[in-house]
């Protein structure tokens, strides 16, 4: 250990002479705050959630249950517990044209599809069968793909009823 001592003590002497005191502090500080920002920097951490297990297969095909395989991406209140469908908003709410979309597996065809959920709006909060799903869901910088933003802001009216989950292709592998 003596080689790695006396390494040791060589870098630091050189160091102490080339380094003054103020550019050691500076560094030692850029070190320390990039350390303790990494940890907290915003991540895409629903990439990889695993399929829903035997157990929570319940509701997949039933469009009133958050466990339905369209709403694999749905934050919010479910519109057919509020009056509308999966697919068409209650009445006296408003589609809003600005959505965020999500891919969903139909374990029925086997296959997968882009969906869009547009938040109806126009009524206060519909307040029944929430719902909260995040597969692929992206960070907020990337809007489209966030579902966590209320999307009335394109409706004319920024009260939020409830969304609905509309197929609008076939996902492409
Ligand atoms: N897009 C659903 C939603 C609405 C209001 C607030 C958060 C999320």
């Amino acid at each position: 250990m003596n080689w790695l001592d006396s390494l040791t003590e060589a870098f630091t002497r050189r160091q102490a002479s080339h380094v003054s005191r103020r550019s050691f502090l500076s560094s030692l500080g850029k070190w320390a705050v990039g350390a303790s920002v990494l940890p907290v920097l915003p991540v895409a951490r629903a990439q990889n959630e695993a399929p829903p297990s035997e157990a929570d297969m319940t509701g997949i095909d039933d469009p009133t249950s958050c466990n339905y395989w369209r709403y694999c991406a749905l934050d919010g209140y479910i519109c057919a517990c509020c009056g509308g469908t999966a697919t068409s908003c209650p009445p006296g709410t408003v589609t809003a044209p600005l959505t965020w979309v999500g891919t969903c597996h139909n374990p029925v065809d086997g296959r997968d599809y882009i969906i869009s959920y547009n938040d109806c709006c126009g009524k206060g909060e519909c307040g029944i069968c929430p719902c909260l799903r995040t597969e692929r869901d992206k960070p907020v910088y990337h809007p489209q793909l966030n579902n966590d933003i209320n999307w009335c802001m394109g409706a004319g009216s920024l009260a939020y009823h409830c969304t609905i989950g509309a197929i609008v292709g076939l996902a492409e592998s």
